[in-house]
């Protein structure tokens, strides 16, 4: 296979990448489920023809529950959870390990920020761990298995997965497998499930009476604002690209009118959606407007907008969830198509501790 990373075909490399083919396994330790996936070795690969960005659905859907005959019950020190901070996704779960108050529960464990090569056999890049303590600030060695990527914990816990290598990964340490790599569920059993051990159990951010508010939201926020700015940043044709802003902008249009009349996104009481919609809104200005193309209008350009990033940056855990560092130098440095020299803009460097003015509203 060529490399994505060779810059003298580029172009042609990428379409021939654009190959998505479908297939069925079972995984260890989930005798009874199928997996039907779609294989795409990394969001590189996930252009279609037309040039619009397609998202492939995450594999391992195993739930940790409290129930007495769980096959992966919430005990306390079971499980470690694989993110990156560059990534979104994964971020949204170590905020909810930080905020439930689960880190003496649920240990993590950050890979480094810039993809590399995972095996010298192929040419696969992704997510790797640093060889020390002290090769990377923030990233760590992989403490229980020793991995030298995500890619060999994928293929530890299933020795037929083709699929991509992400982040986050919840990882069973008794089972010695993946119990879920799909951050909107990860993130509903650490609300719930996790309770009896949690620091923080009274916190509910996904109330019975808000549900079927947060799950509208998100099905917007997720689709045009969230996976928006990836549709933007990997077309590789106008018209999608075209679109996807048209759709962005139209949704960040609309939280700023809600915002203007209440403190949070669902209402006055801080929720699941909106962390959900933070984590996209703290990279914003820093990676989205440049290396996805999102310049329109900026996040600080959006007084709500920016304000409550500042509100909810500002909540006790959340703003060790943020290293801007690896943020940057991710998106800046792995994705060769976009960026081809791997440089990282040096500004706008917002201040997301400084004052804000969401106390207006009642809570
Ligand atoms: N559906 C997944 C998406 C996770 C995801 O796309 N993670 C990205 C990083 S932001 C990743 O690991 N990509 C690896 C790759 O594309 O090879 C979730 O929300 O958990």
């Amino acid at each position: 296979m060529p490399s994505l990373w060779s810059s003298s075909s580029k172009g042609s490399v990428f379409v021939g990448l654009c190959l998505i083919r479908s297939i069925s396994f079972t995984l260890p330790h989930s005798s009874s489920v199928k997996y039907h996936i779609q294989m795409a070795r990394s969001a590189l690969d996930e252009t279609s023809d037309s040039g619009a960005f397609t998202r492939t659905a995450s594999t391992f859907r195993n739930s940790i529950s409290r129930g007495p005959n769980s096959q992966f019950p919430a005990e306390s020190g079971r499980y470690h959870l694989y993110i990156s901070y560059a990534c979104p996704w994964a971020s949204r779960c170590l905020a909810y390990l930080k905020i439930k108050g689960l880190e003496k529960a649920i240990s993590f464990t950050s890979v480094k920020p810039i993809w590399e090569r995972t095996k010298e056999s192929d040419e696969h890049m992704g997510w790797v761990f640093p060889a020390t303590d002290t090769e990377e600030p923030g990233a760590e060695p992989d403490p229980l298995n020793g991995a030298k990527s995500i890619r060999e914990l994928y293929e530890l816990a299933s020795t037929n997965y083709t699929g991509k290598y992400t982040v986050p990964v919840l990882w069973d340490k008794k089972l010695k497998t993946i119990v879920n790599n799909e951050s909107s569920e990860i993130i509903r059993m650490f609300n719930v499930e996790f309770n009896e051990i949690a620091e923080n159990p009274a916190l509910d951010l996904y109330p019975s009476h808000l549900q079927a508010q947060i799950d509208q939201t998100n099905e917007w926020v997720y689709n045009l604002i969230n996976n928006g700015v990836y549709k933007c940043g990997f077309a590789t044709k106008q018209e999608p690209y075209d679109v996807a802003v048209k759709q962005l902008y139209e949704a960040l249009d609309k939280c700023e009118e809600i915002l203007g009349k209440q403190r949070y996104i669902c209402g006055n009481a801080f929720s699941e959606a909106d962390i959900r919609l933070f984590v996209t809104l703290i990279r914003f200005d820093e990676v989205y407007a440049v290396h996805f193309k999102c310049n329109k209008k900026l996040l600080r350009e959006h007084p709500n907008l920016f304000n409550y990033t500042k509100d909810i940056f500002q909540i006790p855990g959340i703003s060790s969830t943020v290293n801007m560092q690896h943020i940057k130098r991710h998106y800046y440095g792995s994705h060769p198509t976009i960026n081809p020299f791997g440089i990282i803009p040096q500004g706008p460097n917002i201040d997301y501790s400084s004052p804000h003015d969401r106390e207006r509203f009642s809570t």
